[in-house]
């Protein structure tokens, strides 16, 4: 697969290892060859292809910056190459990819047992198994402390009770990562809203777990997000995540989610950009090609310079990853940045193509639309300002 005509401009190459590169160059295959030709139809059919996920686990990519348990053990670059190189095709299939590996797995694999890891992790890189992660609820993305799912302990079981929203791929997962408040009625903490968080691994089969898709989306059409009710689920003891306490245990699993958003949206501003000066250059108007006009060559200047410093930002935030070093304020740094300029982007590209650029013969609208739902999961864009405005002043405004 050629390098982009964007990337040569500032050599992102030359900044990658061969092993980044061939990470970058299976998954631009995959998103050309597999998700390309069917995405549009997908999209307007509102259909997710459950067929992908195995190919994708055979492709190594599920996962694939854990270490052991079937993963690859690939560095944070690597994964972040991957993730752009998905949502340049389409945001679902990076959700897909960040939902099962950051996500639902990285839940597994940073805090659960040895046991559990051994049981649902190789089938889940393998792409034989779907996670999905329920953290967030109806009244609320933003506030996850405000939940009100319970557990309760029944005698050697954990009971729960409660809903979740918009929790991606639940309808055709195969085990449910979902934090609940523990209530835990022996220590006389019943209903207390301070009780802890704690995470537990939910078969999808098991009784009184439900998940609807939310239909009426005109966003991420080509991926599944779900109503999840829990009406008094019965697990055993041992389903308890046992390395998770409070919220910092999502929230971990969040931060990896949130790196992989602020590459993945810089490959939607890249395909958007790409359309918008492919046009540029082959439409006349006025008697000259678009692209000779002064208006047209800044609109594209302006967006060139954005993906570059988006696609460098991603590069030094990922550097920082793989040395241990980045902090979840450097991460909202990231993904405020990314899918607001990326969203710019889009709007941009759709000016220069005009009409056109609002149907889907090209992939503009789409990846707007898709970009929208973007910034709104996995922390909103006020809420990463806040949280860059905490730690700038030390005041909370939460
Ligand atoms: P607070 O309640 O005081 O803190 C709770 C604990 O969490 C820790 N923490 C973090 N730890 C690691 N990384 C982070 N980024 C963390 N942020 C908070 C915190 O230190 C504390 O630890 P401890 O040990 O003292 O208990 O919360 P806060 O004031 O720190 O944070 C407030 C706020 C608003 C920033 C936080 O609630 C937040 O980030 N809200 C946004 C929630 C969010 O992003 N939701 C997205 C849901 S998941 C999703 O969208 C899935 S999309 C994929 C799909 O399923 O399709």
């Amino acid at each position: 697969a050629p390098t982009p005509q964007v990337d040569s401009v500032f050599e992102l190459d030359a900044l990658l290892s061969d092993e980044e590169r061939a990470w970058q160059l299976t998954a631009r295959a995959f998103a050309t060859e597999r998700i390309l030709p069917v995405i549009e139809d997908d999209f307007e059919n509102k259909h997710f292809r459950r067929e992908f996920v195995r190919e994708l686990g055979a492709l190594g990519l599920l996962g694939m910056h854990l270490d052991g348990y079937g993963c690859a053990g690939a560095g944070a670059v690597s994964y972040g190459l991957v993730c752009l190189e998905l949502e340049a095709a389409d945001s679902g299939w990076r959700t897909f990819v960040s939902v099962q590996g950051s996500l639902a797995m990285s839940a597994i694999h940073k805090y659960g047992s040895e046991e559990q890891k051994q049981q649902w992790l190789p089938g889940m890189a393998a792409g034989e198994l779907v996670g999905c992660f329920a953290l967030t609820e109806a009244a609320g993305g933003s506030d996850p402390a405000a939940m009100t799912t319970t557990a309760r302990r029944e005698g050697d079981e954990w009971v729960l009770d409660g809903a979740k929203r918009w929790i991606g791929l639940a309808s055709i997962a195969d085990v449910a990562i979902v934090w609940a408040r523990v209530d835990d009625t022996a220590s006389g903490q019943a209903g207390n809203p301070g009780a802890q968080v704690r995470g537990f691994l939910v078969p999808t089969a098991t009784a009184g777990f439900s998940a609807t898709a939310i239909d009426g989306k005109l966003s991420m059409r080509a991926s599944i997000q779900c109503d999840v009710r829990f009406d008094g689920v019965r697990l055993p003891a041992s389903a308890m995540l046992p390395g998770a306490r409070g919220l910092s245990g999502p929230f971990g699993c969040l931060n990896e989610a949130r790196y992989g958003i602020v590459w993945g949206a810089m490959g939607a501003a890249r395909s958007c950009l790409e359309a918008a000066l492919e046009r540029a250059k082959s439409r006349e108007v006025f008697g000259r090609p678009i692209g000779s006009r002064q208006l047209v060559q800044a609109k594209l200047a302006d967006m060139l310079l954005e993906y570059e410093k988006g696609v460098l930002l991603a590069l030094h935030l990922g550097r920082l990853k793989e040395r241990g070093a980045l902090t979840a304020a450097q991460i909202s740094v990231g993904k405020l940045n990314s899918v607001r300029e990326a969203l710019q982007i889009a709007h941009e590209a759709r000016s220069i193509l005009a009409g056109d650029g609002i149907t889907s013969a090209f992939p503009v609208m789409r990846h707007a639309a898709n970009l929208e739902a973007v910034r709104t999961y996995e922390g909103t864009d006020e809420i990463h300002a806040l949280v860059l405005g905490r730690a700038l002043t030390g005041l909370s405004a939460f």
